[in-house]
Formats: C-alpha cells, structure tokens, sequence
C-alpha cells in the first residue's frame, strides 16, 4: 500500500512501477469511453491519471467518468512511463475518490478580461498565474536574502499616515476618527526616521497611490521595496540598485527556468542585466537622445511613459537617468551641489519598453533648505514637523529608493500588464474579488 500523498513532481522522479497516492484538481478531463484521462493539477505541476477498464475497478471508472474540471480528487494508482503523457510520465488508476465536486466551473477559456476580472478569485488557479505567483515569491526571497547579505535592518513602516510623500494629488484619503489620515504612498519617511539609529534599513510593503493615468503599469495598490542608508550618496546607492536588481534577477532566472518558460518568457533578454554596472546617462542626455528620435521635448519637460519606451531601445539592460530637473522631482530630494537646478536623484528604466521601476536619490539633510524647499512647494512646513526634526538632531547625508515589485516582474516575466504580477489587482475604480 502507498503511505502518503506524493505531489505531482515527486511522482515523475519514483521508479516505473511505484504504488502512489496523490491528490489536487481536475486541470483536463477526457472520456473516450474505456478509458478516461484525467489531468492532476497541484502545488507543483500537472500529471496524467488514467483510468481504463483493463486495469481500473468498475466503480472508480465510474469515478473518473464524474471528476468534471476543477474537482477535488484522491487518486491512487501505479506509475507507468508514457511519453504523450505530460512529463513523460502517467498515473494508472486503481481507486479515485472525489473530495469536491466542482459543476460546470465558470472558466472554459477564450473569455474576456471582465469576465476574468470578476472571476479572479477562480482565475488565479490558472497555470501561468500559478507560475507567477512562484516567480513572486522567489523574488522576495532573493530581496530578502540581499539585504540580509548587506547588513540591512528590515523595518515595519505604518500603513496610515499624516502626510503626503509624492505629492498630494495621489493620495488616498481615509477617515479616521472624522480626522483625515491618508494610505501611504511611500514607507520613505519612516525610513529616514529609522536610519538615526540603524543606518541601513528595507522595508516591503504596500503604497497606495490614487493615479489618474490608467495604463498597463500602474496599480492603485502595489507593493514596494524601499531602503534606507546614512552616510552614503547617490552614486553608492545607484550602486546598491543595481546590484539588487542583478542579483534578484539571477535567483529567478536559477529557481524559475520552468515557470519562466511557462509564462513564455524568452531568458535571453535577462542575461544582461545579471552584469553590474549598468549605464548611466544623465537627464539631459535623455532629452538629447529624444529630440535625435525625433520627439518634440524639451530640458525640463517630464518623461512619460511614451518617452521611457524610446529611451529602452537603446539599452539592453537596465539603465539610470540621473540629474532631473529640480522642479520635476519630489520636494525632498538634495540638489547636485555643482548645479542646484538639477536633483541628485536618479531611476532606473527596465529595457524592452518597460521603463521605470526604481525611483530614488540622496535626500536633502539641511533643516533650512528644507523648509524653503517643502515652502516653495506651496506645502505647509507644519505637516512636515517631525520629518524636519531629523535633520534637527544629528542629521546625516543620507539617500534611499523605492522599487516597484509589480513594474519589476513585469519586466522579468514579459507580461504586458502589471495587474497579471499580484492576485488580486486594484487598478480600476471598481474592487474586483
Ligand atoms: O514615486 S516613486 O518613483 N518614488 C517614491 O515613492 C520614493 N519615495 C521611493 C523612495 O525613495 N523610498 O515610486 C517608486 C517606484 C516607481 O519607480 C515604480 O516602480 C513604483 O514605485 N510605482 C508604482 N508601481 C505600480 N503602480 C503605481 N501606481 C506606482 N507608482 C509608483
């Protein structure tokens, strides 16, 4: 007698001949009378179940004949190779038992995205958001093992906040108590507050921001990957991106090859981006770039989307764009001393027209130009209270950045819409499951 349940992976490398139990969903279902096929759907991946007359009792026969799609089974069976089996490998049934039921499951294939939408919470067991949603979490393990790696302190950041970190036209607002409180939309602050006492500090979580552009890379929710450092400049921690974003992309590429491929994702695309460093080309290169592409832009003028695209013909890794224009970037951000119009303050542009997925720069420390920076803004210093405090007592150079996991696996995984990156996606103004 089999013991335990093997998953469906575990069953294609046991011995031609092994008595096993496994259990998942139906995925396909086929009866050609005698015989039925049965496609197994778990955790790890799909495997054949057979059941014939030759070989299965009557009554699981029978079994089998019911196990419509998405059913929950109990199989058991003996494993015989057979190469037009997936994986080369197929389960002969002996017994089948349904667990639970599942008729006329909603999802048949070919329907749209609104019927997908509201159906997501079904949807997501489909195999290529499956893969996704493996290739997610080998992303944040490798975030996690790189700041482990560099002496970072992960941190946890408040959801609700008081204030407004990139511009109040994003914010959602939120009653609380019959006060306003806002969602955050960068844990960045609380971040700089943390530094004082461990100097490197990371943080994943969600932002919020309430965008009026709908387009294909940007969600109400997403989650964010945020760090912190003192004492350290732009260029140390362009440095530090860069190699946040090599490594990451290497654990995938060594951990998710299948899922990958699943997803069809071509690798070849990625292996650059495994090497450090990558370009750097300042703002006003960018521009200069466009106008040769025959763009009408102008210095100073924002890059959007349409731009970033042009600019990623150029490059086939990931790229910064460094030295913004002051006026185009967060009112935080430290001027480049040998230029005060331009930020120290840099993103980072995925290739193959994705475009940005990291914002970051070094931070202005100076209390006075602070204030005249949160003033000229139109902003009210007061809200501003504490985050000026830190540069009150003891203040440091110090310089952090945000990354957005969902713009970061689109690039990875090829998907042309962030929503397919996360379960369950808010993007439009409707919550979908
Ligand atoms: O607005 S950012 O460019 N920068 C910040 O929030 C800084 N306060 C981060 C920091 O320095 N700690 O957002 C950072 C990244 C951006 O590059 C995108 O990859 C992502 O966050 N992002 C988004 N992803 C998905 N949807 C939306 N709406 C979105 N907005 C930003």
């Amino acid at each position: 007698m089999a013991a335990g349940y093997v998953s469906t992976r575990m069953v294609k490398e046991l011995e031609p001949g092994s008595r096993v139990k496994v259990r998942g969903w139906v995925y396909r279902h086929r009866d050609l009378g005698r015989k039925v096929f049965i496609v197994l759907r778990d955790a790890d991946g799909i495997l054949q179940l057979v059941a014939d007359e030759a070989y299965t009792p009557q009554k699981y026969v029978e079994e089998a004949r019911n196990a419509s799609i998405e059913s929950s089974i109990i199989a058991e069976g003996v494993t015989a190779r057979d190469p037009r089996a997936p994986g080369g490998v197929e389960l002969r049934l002996e017994r089948l038992e349904i667990v639970g039921p599942s008729v006329d499951f909603p999802i048949k294939g070919g329907e749209g995205i609104d019927y997908l939408l509201e159906n997501r919470h079904l949807w997501i067991r489909s195999r290529k958001l499956t893969a996704m949603w493996r290739i997610r979490q080998t992303a944040f393990k490798a975030f996690r093992e790189f700041f482990e790696s560099r002496g970072f302190w992960e941190v946890s950041p408040p959801m609700l906040t008081q204030a407004a970190v990139e511009g109040g036209a994003t914010l959602f607002k939120v009653d609380f108590f019959g006060k306003p409180a806002y969602l955050t939309q960068s844990s960045q602050f609380y971040l700089e507050a943390l530094i004082f006492s461990l100097e490197r500090v990371w943080t994943l979580a969600p932002s919020f921001r309430a965008e009026r552009s709908r387009t294909r890379r940007h969600l109400y929710e997403y989650w964010h990957l945020e760090a912190e450092e003192a004492w350290v400049g732009m260029e140390g921690e362009m440095k530090l991106v860069e190699e946040l974003v090599a490594y990451t992309t290497k654990r995938i590429l060594e951990e998710r090859l299948e899922e990958l491929s699943l997803l069809k994702r071509k690798t070849e695309p990625l292996e650059p981006a495994l090497k450090t460093p990558y370009p750097r080309i300042r703002y006003e290169e960018a521009i200069r770039r466009l106008q040769g592409k025959g763009v009408k832009i102008e210095y100073g003028d924002d890059l959007g989307a349409d731009e970033e695209r042009l600019l990623t013909e150029d490059f086939d890794t990931p790229f910064f764009i460094t030295h913004f224009p002051m006026e185009l970037k967060s009112f935080y951000m430290k001027p480049d001393p040998h230029n005060p119009r331009e930020a120290l303050a840099f993103d980072l542009l995925a290739p193959e027209g994705v475009g940005e997925i990291v914002g970051g720069s070094e931070r202005q420390d100076d209390y006075q130009a602070l204030y005249k920076q949160i003033e000229s803004r139109g902003y009210n210093p007061e809200d501003y209270q504490w985050y000026l405090d830190l540069r009150k007592y003891g203040s440091v150079p110090h310089s952090g950045f945000g990354l957005g996991v969902e713009r970061y696996l689109m690039w990875v995984t090829g998907v042309n819409h962030v929503r397919d990156t996360v379960p369950f996606p808010r993007f439009r103004d409707r919550i979908y499951p």
